[in-house]
């Protein structure tokens, strides 16, 4: 089938601009909804397009800046349609941030501010430390994804985004999507900070008085679809590991530097916190990491070592305190999470692995932290060549297919959509803190023109956004609640190669990696979402200065 690809959002004025054809054609017209033709130009052949499996032709219209709304055109195919606007993106930045107000555990949803998507109080009762009698209440925080599990390092991560996004882009601190903050006082906080505390009382609760902090807190298995307020297993507290112990450490000290503007005493317990568990971690310096106890099937977050963990924890406490001993810790551990990266380059994670931003690499968070400590130390200097040498690369990867996306084939995994975010962001803290390039940014443009809908199954990857967008996320609440539409800004995990779930290994095997995707609530392994591929958009956005 002929189709032209395209953002389905659309862009600012002066934003790069592009459609992409799967047919070849001399000319494109850019027209309005109305069939008036308002710009024409000349479609460039890229060739075979390795990731999606097409002959790619390009229609570039960066040089068109009239705000509306428009379609690209070329014989008789019709993109769908796009706005070119300066706010363009703002609405989409709210709704985002707002899902996780919609994912929140507990007894924190109201009519008011929930609507139709409200649901009673949930997981409310005292969590059982597992293989012991020990009850606890680690009530709150956000349910992680489409199941309704809680995750140590996976909700770290999320946070850090966030948080880090708070650090390097103001705006950030403006924005208004509409929640109760009862979490501060007279709503003293932005709602962002107010949103993201949510999850940080959570993780408080997760942390044991001798510093160390529980992996997650599920049910033995994951319930079924049900909503929220029906699944009345037992909570287990899973046991602790060094993995969540040293990314809470990190998030911590992290929030300490952004709370302490707002709330001292807050801001201290937090930054007590952090210490606590590092010295926990200190006190421990095998790895402690975590597996599923036999039979239990909730989320593993399973990593083969702690080093980017225990790099990330030394960082942000540096960052946080200035305290020497903390730097010397970084570069130690760095030195190893280094040593580890290159020794299993291409297996486990993808890039450079000191910039790495994923639930279980987290390296790349003690380099931000490094970046922000701006000390001008030796690691500091180093981190900085490592950022433009895996932008670079990411330039170079872009280069290479039709989209001028910086994904090769062996970047859908599991989650690739936030493949091409923690792209996007290494680029976007290359571009704006470490050596600006016009080439970064052109590469970010196309990665969010990717994920909204410029990409080989013409889909939109934001529940809400574009005429087509994906609507049937492995989302429990979302599948049961009788509401048609999925609530809006809820970023899919996109394509995966390995199709490893039921439903996806129907599709034929050597589809090629762009078009490994289906719109189906079964399909776990390809449409789930969850707040850690939810969170890179909003410091990505933020980047935008939406
Ligand atoms: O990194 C390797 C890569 O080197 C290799 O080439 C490729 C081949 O398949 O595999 C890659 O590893 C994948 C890994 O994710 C990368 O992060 C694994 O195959 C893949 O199974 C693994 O998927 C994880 C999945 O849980 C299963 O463990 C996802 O990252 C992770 O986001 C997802 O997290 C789940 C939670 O467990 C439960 N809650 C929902 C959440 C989202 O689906
Ligand atoms: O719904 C679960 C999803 O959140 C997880 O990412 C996924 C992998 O842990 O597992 C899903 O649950 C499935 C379970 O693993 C196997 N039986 C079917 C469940 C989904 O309906
Ligand atoms: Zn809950």
């Amino acid at each position: 089938m002929k189709s032209i690809y395209i953002n389905q959002v659309g862009f600012t004025k002066n934003s790069p601009k592009k459609a992409v054809l799967n047919f070849p054609a001399e000319r494109f017209e850019v027209r309005t909804t109305g069939g008036e033709c308002v710009f024409s130009g000349n479609v460039k052949e890229f060739g075979k397009d390795k990731i999606s499996g097409e002959e790619t032709f390009v229609a570039d219209f960066s040089e068109f800046q009239k705000e509306g709304k428009f379609t690209v055109n070329a014989g008789d195919a019709s993109s769908l349609s796009f706005d070119i606007k300066e706010d363009i993106y703002d609405g989409l930045m709210k709704d985002i941030c707002k899902c996780f107000y919609y994912l929140r555990c507990g007894n924190a949803l109201t009519k008011e501010y929930a609507g139709d998507y409200y649901h009673e109080p949930c997981h409310m009762g005292l969590a059982t430390v597992y293989g012991t009698d020990e009850k606890r209440d680690v009530t709150g925080g956000w349910h992680d994804a489409g199941d309704y599990g809680r995750y140590s390092t996976a909700g770290s991560v999320a946070v850090a985004h966030i948080l880090y996004g708070v650090r390097f882009f103001k705006g950030l601190l403006d924005i208004d999507f509409n929640i109760p903050k009862e979490n501060c006082e007279k709503g003293q906080y932005p709602d962002i900070l107010s949103e993201v505390k949510v999850e940080l009382d959570f993780l408080k609760k997760m942390q044991r008085e001798d510093g160390a902090v529980y992996h997650k807190v599920t049910t033995f298995n994951h319930a079924p679809f049900i909503m929220p307020e029906e699944d009345k297993n037992e909570l287990f507290l899973f046991a602790v590991s060094s993995l969540a112990t040293a990314d809470v450490a990190a998030v911590f000290a992290l929030a300490y530097t952004i709370y302490k503007e707002y709330d001292k005493a807050y801001a201290d317990s937090l930054l007590e916190a952090a210490k606590r568990a590092y010295e926990w971690l200190l006190a421990n310096p095998k790895p402690l990491l975590f597996y599923n106890p036999e039979g239990s099937n909730t989320g593993q977050y399973d990593e083969a070592e702690d080093y980017s963990n225990r790099y990330w924890a030394a960082a942000s406490l540096y960052e946080a305190t200035g305290e020497k001993s903390y730097y010397h810790d970084a570069v130690d551990q760095k030195r190893k999470a280094g040593d580890y990266g290159e020794k299993h380059a291409g297996f486990g994670f993808q890039g450079d692995y000191l910039t790495c931003l994923g639930w279980a690499e987290v390296a790349g968070l003690g380099s931000l932290s490094i970046l922000l400590a701006g000390d001008g130390s030796d690691l500091e200097k180093e981190l900085r060549t490592h950022y433009v040498s895996e932008a670079d690369r990411l330039v170079n990867v872009a280069s290479e297919n039709g989209f001028g996306i910086p994904m090769l084939a062996e970047d859908y995994i599991w989650g690739s959509n936030f493949e091409v975010e923690k792209y996007m962001m290494i680029l976007a803290v290359t571009d704006k803190f470490v050596q600006h390039k016009d080439e970064y940014r052109k590469v970010i443009c196309a990665g969010l023109d990717y994920l909204l809908g410029c990409n080989s199954v013409d889909t939109s990857y934001v529940t809400g956004y574009g005429e087509k967008a994906y609507k049937n996320p492995h989302l429990r609440p979302t599948a049961v609640d009788g509401i048609d539409d999925p609530w809006p800004g809820l970023v899919s995990g996109g394509p995966n190669r390995g199709l490893q779930d039921e439903k996806a290994s129907e599709l034929p095997k050597d589809t090629p990696p762009m078009k490994c995707y289906l719109d189906d609530v079964a399909c776990y392994s390809l449409n789930e979402i969850t707040i850690y591929w939810n969170s890179p958009l909003v410091f990505v956005l933020a980047y935008f200065g939406a």
